[in-house]
């Protein structure tokens, strides 16, 4: 299949796809050999010479969530005129640069929600039956020593979700099933949830015993968990899947720290893939690499998004979802 080239730029040549370094190796193999896409060097080096050549050919960039886009890449590309990302959050592709151009802009929404859900629950049921520090104790060897010491208990506790979008909505499905008192913080109320909905998030984090966040990233939500509701939540535990931008990190480990925080749950990181050190101390802390996607069908299903995003913008010069 040759999906170069079919849809007007202005110009009488083919629309042109760039793709950033370091993608998924299965949407590497597809841009290579059905869009013909060149490649942006990972140097900076070799960056400056690649442009010069190829800057003013590129009509469609594609992305990921975690190499994003920022404004010095937009700025090389005179004739950009589409972002594809791979990823629902686009929080890494500056959107004002973006929009200053009409450059359109897709992510991969609905397909990945399943999956992000199901490790938001294994997170919290792992932070309050302390499966992975219960898992360090037998290794370590301490079972015939001594009893591992109780623990809380996950079902008929109160949860609180924080932005209650697709993602949030089908953790607290999976939440229904653990009989869990369910609240959520969003900026207007969700109609025909039944969920309660608490308008301020410091409240929220007071009535809860923990705290799941599942709003997306960005300027708007930075720091959305401040100091102020880790402290609301004494006692309980912080669940983290969307960005660590939402969250004030120092306050966390902090709290974390001395105990003021029963403990966390974090698949996401302010500054990844540097976690903070402090971290690795805390049993009560459950840490992965920003897995929430990471499974075989839905990165397949997000690389199909994708590709269709792509597909239709060459084709016809529209995205099929555009953010
Ligand atoms: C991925 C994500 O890490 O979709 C998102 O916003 O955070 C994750 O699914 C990433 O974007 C994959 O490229």
């Amino acid at each position: 299949m040759q999906n170069t080239g079919t849809a007007s730029n202005g110009g009488d040549r083919p629309r042109r796809v760039l793709q950033m370094p370091a993608l998924h190796p299965a949407l590497v193999a597809k841009l290579d050999t059905e869009f013909h896409a060149i490649t942006l060097p990972a140097t900076p080096a070799e960056r400056a010479t690649f442009l010069s050549e190829h800057a003013g050919a590129i009509d469609v960039l594609v992305t990921s969530g975690g190499i994003g886009a920022q404004a010095d890449i937009i700025h090389s590309l005179p004739e950009l005129r589409a972002i594809v990302n791979v990823g629902v959050g686009f929080d890494s592709i500056d959107l004002d640069a973006a929009r200053a151009r009409q450059i359109a802009v897709s992510n991969t929404p609905g397909v990945l929600d399943d999956c992000v859900a199901d490790l938001a629950l294994g997170l919290l049921i792992d932070v309050f039956r302390q499966i992975s520090a219960a898992d360090r104790f037998v290794r370590r060897g301490e079972w015939p020593g001594e009893e591992y010491p109780l623990m809380m208990q996950f079902s008929g506790s109160r949860v609180g979700i924080v932005g209650l979008g697709r993602i949030g909505r089908a953790i607290a499905r999976r939440l229904e099933a653990f009989g869990i008192d369910i609240m959520y913080y969003s900026r207007r109320p969700v109609e025909d949830c039944g969920y309660t909905y608490v308008a301020d998030i410091v409240d929220l984090a007071g009535r809860c015993n923990a705290l799941v966040v599942s709003t997306a990233g960005g300027p708007d939500s930075r720091q959305l968990i401040s100091r102020k509701v880790l402290e609301a939540l004494a006692g309980g535990f912080l669940v983290n899947i969307s960005r660590g931008s939402v969250v004030d990190e120092e306050a966390l480990v902090e709290l974390l720290q001395t105990g003021h925080l029963a403990g966390a749950g974090l698949d996401v990181f302010e500054r990844e893939p540097q976690v903070p050190k402090a971290l690795f101390e805390l049993d009560n802390v459950v840490i992965v690499p920003h897995i929430g996607s990471a499974t075989h069908n839905t990165r397949a299903a997000m690389i199909e998004l994708a590709l269709q995003n792509l597909t239709s913008y060459l084709a016809e010069g529209k995205l099929v979802t555009p953010v």
